[in-house]
This record gives structure tokens, C-alpha cells and sequence, in this order.
């Protein structure tokens, strides 16, 4: 018996699966529609359908019928069906259904429940399906109900090992996808690039255009894509090709406008790996994101999110001092082999200062942002001498005052978190700020390598173009020192043009479908 429901004695009841239904939000036809939204079903049953057999322990007279009600708060948001002795297909119900005494008496009655959407702040995780047994007149021979439990929705955690990546084709990213490639092979996933001419140039942020979790009973998985919120085109196509068998999309909020632009855009939604802060376990992780004030994440997303019970409550991260504000400018994860299972990464300009000192010192006249300008850039605007970098006195007092904030973000991760001093690794960036624009708000100046893409053990990290020193990148090297001996791998890419230049690194353009470690 895998449910831990009496009837008593009523209704004998035996669950052909455990009772944790996932949402039918997928599309096994293919059609377009998500399946618990579709027409009734004909023939074999959908796998997301849960199935309960119901069998009566008192005999039915000839005429009898089975009544079957989703309780309330699921009634519009759940459906029931009946297997038909005869076919064995499944029919909507949509009243009492006849029930053929022998028949019930040999097989019982099985009944069928799908939800088509997830649980939600006025609707819980639990589902009561209430089944009653009369004559045909009317009285009442039997009843009982049943509970099952709706799967949350999880936000995948980037430790997860990685299926495919997606990431946006367009004139400015083109290059960018082709050097992607191979890098994405050699970690063992495969690279869906999207590749759309409805798509404008710039629409290639995928990280922000969605959230990319699962839903699991324990046994099976159901990939489940949280649609974005930016009211751009690519939020809307990505979700249409996501859509089919296992994989299932949900929209939680919508376009708020320009008013919650970048704040509600999905680089700032991210889950932790498994953590236990003050004896609370979030074994699934725990969901952070960053708030600038008075803007945060739309709230339904953060209502859904936390009614899942799972991942939450929501971590909350101070990115106001940011242009952007995304939380994965501030933080990340990667594997360790050794230890603690996982590092967390955080940008450091303190570091980044320190080596470049270091690196003018032993190699004078090294380069900042190396090989990246541009026709139409103003001197010194990308890339420069790191002696004139190191002299500028407004860019080191950034320094200063980023470091404060990240240090605050760090303090507010390992409260949130219960991530140990050692466990934290300071990856070189230097941050800046523009007097004309977002006064008071700061942007990486040289790549921001916290902003990487994990595959595995594989950490690609936009490349730094950093000053070189005996034939090696100082930044670079700097990252490679701290993870190599953890067992990881970094590869470098260069994502100056198509996403630094634009306020992003390689997170922010690529998104990732993980396959979830399921316990059984
Ligand atoms: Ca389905
Ligand atoms: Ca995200």
C-alpha cells in the first residue's frame, strides 16, 4: 500500500502509484496544449494521471452509481475520470456514472485524477477526491475520500547534471554559440541552440526569459519551464518549443512593464544546493533572488514559489547597488570533490585589485579587458592599461564600496544558507560605474567569472582578457587555482561582445535543463 490514508473500512482503496500526482502540464500529443487542459481523453491514460482503484466491500444493487467530486480549493484546477470496463479508456466525469455491480465487485472502480497546475497560495499541496457510492434513486450506499499531494514545482539547482543547453543564435551571438559548442560537448551535454528570425538581435538573454525546474513523484520527473516575464518575444518561443511529452510549462505573473524591467527577469531567481541552516534541511536547496529596494521579483512568482513548501522561504539578497541586480552577478556554485560538496563562488574586487597589482609588478604595461575594442569605443572605455586602471582614483574607491556590498550579500548568503567561511571562494572582478547613467549603481568591468555556466564538474567561465603574466592570464589563472584542486575543470570563452558589453556574461545567456537527482 502506498497510500497512508484509512478509509474506514468503507471503501477499500489500493493506489496503482504512489499518491504524488504531477501536474499534466505537459503536451504528449504534441498538439500544442498542455494535456490537462486538453479535451477528455480517449484510449490509454495519460501518465500523469494518478489512478485509484476503488473497490466496495458491500455488494451493488443493479443500477448503482459512483459519484466523484474534486474538492475545493482544486475543483477548476484538478480533473476526474473513470476507467471503462468495456475499453479500458478513461472517461471524463462529469456526473454519476453507472457502475456495473459484477464488474464492480470483481475489479472495483478505477478512478482517475489529474491536476493542470501546481499548488499555489490559496490552494495547498494537498488534493481530497471525494467518491460516493448510491442507489439509483439517489441514497447513499457508500462514501469516502482521498487525499493525494500535488508534486511541487523545484527550481533545478546548477549541480544538477546538465542534459542540454540553450542558448539564443542571433548576428551578435553567433560566434559566441559556435565557440559554445564544443566547450558543451566536452562537458557531455548537448547544445540546443535557438535559432528563431522572428527573434530581434538583442532578445538573447536566455537565462532571464525562464526558469527551467521539475516536478517529481519520486520516481518519475517532469522538466517544467516557469515562463518569463520580460513581454519579449523570446519568453514566448522558448515556452512553445519547450512544450511536449515530460516537458510541461507554467506561467506564474506576467509583464509588469518597464517598471520591474531586469528585476523580474529570471537571472535573478536561483536555487542553492541541498543546505541545512540552523538544523533546517532544504534538502532541494533554497531559492534566492535579488531586490533593489522597493523593486523585487513579482510577487506572484515569489507566492508560487513559496507555496511549493520545498525551497522556501525565499532568500532575499540586496542587489540595489547593482545596474542590472541579478542575483547570479552576485553568486555560484560549483562541485568540490574534496570536503563540503559544493563551493560557493563570489566576486571579489579586493582579489581583483590585488592581482593586478601583483601582475604590474612582475610584468609591467599588462592590459585590462585585452583585445576588446571596438570601433566607436572612447578611449580607454573597455580596454586600457591596467597601470591606468590601478591610478584611476574614482575606479579603486568602486572597489572599496563594492567589496562592502558583497560583503554584506556574503554575510546575508551565509546566514541564509549556512555556508561555512571555508566554503566560499572570491573570484577577481573589477566593478565600475557610469556618471551619466544608474548613478550609485555598478556593473563588472572586466567579466564577471561568478557569472559561469556549470556542466557537471565543467565551469565556463567568460574568459577575463585579463594582463598575462609568463604566458598566462592573471585572472584567469587566479579562478583556475582555486577550482582545479577541487576537481573541476574551467574553460575559458569570450563573451565580451555579445553579453559584457551589454551588462551579462555566459550565465545570463545560456539556460540549462538538468536532470534532478531523484531519490527512490
Ligand atoms: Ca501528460
Ligand atoms: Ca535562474
Amino acid at each position: 500500500m502506498t497510500n497512508a490514508l484509512k478509509v474506514k473500512n468503507v471503501l477499500g482503496q489500493e493506489n496503482l502509484r504512489a499518491n504524488i500526482i504531477i501536474p499534466n502540464v505537459d503536451d504528449d500529443n504534441g498538439d500544442g496544449i498542455p494535456d490537462g487542459i486538453a479535451a477528455d481523453m480517449i484510449g490509454a491514460a495519460d501518465e500523469e494521471m494518478l489512478q485509484v482503484r476503488v473497490k466496495s466491500r458491500v455488494v451493488l444493487p443493479d443500477g448503482a452509481v459512483v459519484r466523484v467530486a474534486i474538492a475545493e480549493p482544486w475543483t477548476r484546477f484538478a480533473r476526474a475520470f473513470i476507467r471503462e470496463s468495456s475499453s479500458g479508456g478513461f472517461q471524463l466525469i462529469h456526473g454519476p456514472v453507472e457502475v456495473s455491480s459484477d464488474e464492480a465487485k470483481r475489479n472495483g472502480v478505477v478512478i482517475g485524477i489529474e491536476a493542470n497546475d501546481f499548488a499555489d497560495a490559496e490552494r495547498p499541496r494537498a488534493l481530497d477526491l471525494k467518491v460516493r457510492f448510491e442507489t439509483k434513486e439517489g441514497r447513499l450506499l457508500h462514501e469516502g475520500s482521498f487525499k493525494f499531494n500535488v508534486a511541487p514545482f523545484l527550481v533545478s539547482c546548477c549541480l544538477d547534471p546538465v542534459d542540454s543547453v540553450h542558448v539564443v543564435k542571433t548576428k551578435i551571438t553567433e560566434q559566441f554559440v559556435s565557440e559554445l559548442a564544443p566547450l558543451v560537448r566536452a562537458a557531455g551535454a548537448e547544445l540546443k541552440i535557438f535559432d528563431e528570425p522572428a527573434l530581434p538581435n538583442h532578445d538573447m538573454w536566455m537565462q532571464d526569459a525562464v526558469e527551467i525546474g521539475y516536478a517529481t513523484d519520486g520516481e518519475r520527473v517532469m522538466h517544467v519551464a516557469l515562463h518569463g516575464n520580460r513581454g519579449r518575444k523570446l519568453d514566448d518561443l522558448f515556452a512553445e518549443r519547450f512544450l511536449g511529452k515530460d516537458f510541461g510549462v507554467i506561467q506564474k505573473g506576467n509583464y509588469r512593464g518597464k517598471s520591474a524591467e531586469w528585476i523580474d527577469w529570471f537571472g535573478n531567481l536561483e536555487a542553492s544546493p541541498p543546505v541545512r541552516v540552523n538544523g533546517q534541511e532544504f534538502r532541494k536547496g533554497r531559492i534566492y533572488v535579488g531586490t533593489q529596494g522597493e523593486r523585487s521579483m513579482h510577487p506572484d512568482v515569489i507566492k508560487f514559489l513559496e507555496a511549493q513548501g520545498a525551497q522556501s522561504p525565499v532568500l532575499w539578497i540586496d542587489t540595489s547597488w547593482l545596474v542590472i541586480g541579478h542575483v547570479d552577478e552576485t553568486v555560484s556554485w560549483v562541485p568540490s570533490k574534496v570536503g563540503t560538496p559544493y563551493r560557493m563562488l563570489i566576486p571579489s574586487p579586493r582579489l581583483a585589485v590585488e592581482i593586478l597589482k601583483k601582475a604590474e609588478k612582475d610584468a609591467p604595461g599588462g592590459i585590462l579587458n585585452r583585445g576588446t575594442k571596438r570601433e566607436g569605443d572612447k578611449p580607454g572605455e573597455y580596454e586600457r592599461p591596467v597601470a591606468e586602471a590601478l591610478n584611476d582614483k574614482d575606479l579603486m574607491a568602486a572597489q572599496e564600496f563594492v567589496q562592502k556590498k558583497l560583503d554584506a550579500v556574503r554575510r546575508a548568503l551565509q546566514d541564509g544558507l549556512g555556508v561555512a567561511d571555508d566554503d566560499i571562494i572570491e573570484i577577481p572582478v573589477l566593478f565600475n560605474s557610469s556618471p551619466k547613467e544608474f548613478r550609485g549603481r555598478y556593473y563588472a568591468e572586466t567579466t564577471n567569472m561568478a557569472n559561469c555556466l556549470l556542466i557537471g564538474s565543467d565551469v565556463i567561465v567568460p574568459d577575463p582578457l585579463g594582463p598575462m603574466v609568463n604566458g598566462k592570464d592573471v585572472l584567469l589563472q587566479a579562478v583556475k587555482d582555486r577550482l582545479e584542486p577541487l576537481g573541476c575543470r574551467v574553460r575559458a570563452i569570450d563573451n565580451f561582445y555579445p553579453y559584457h558589453r551589454y551588462g551579462g556574461e555566459v550565465h545570463c545567456g545560456t539556460n540549462s535543463t538538468r536532470r534532478p537527482l531523484v531519490a527512490r
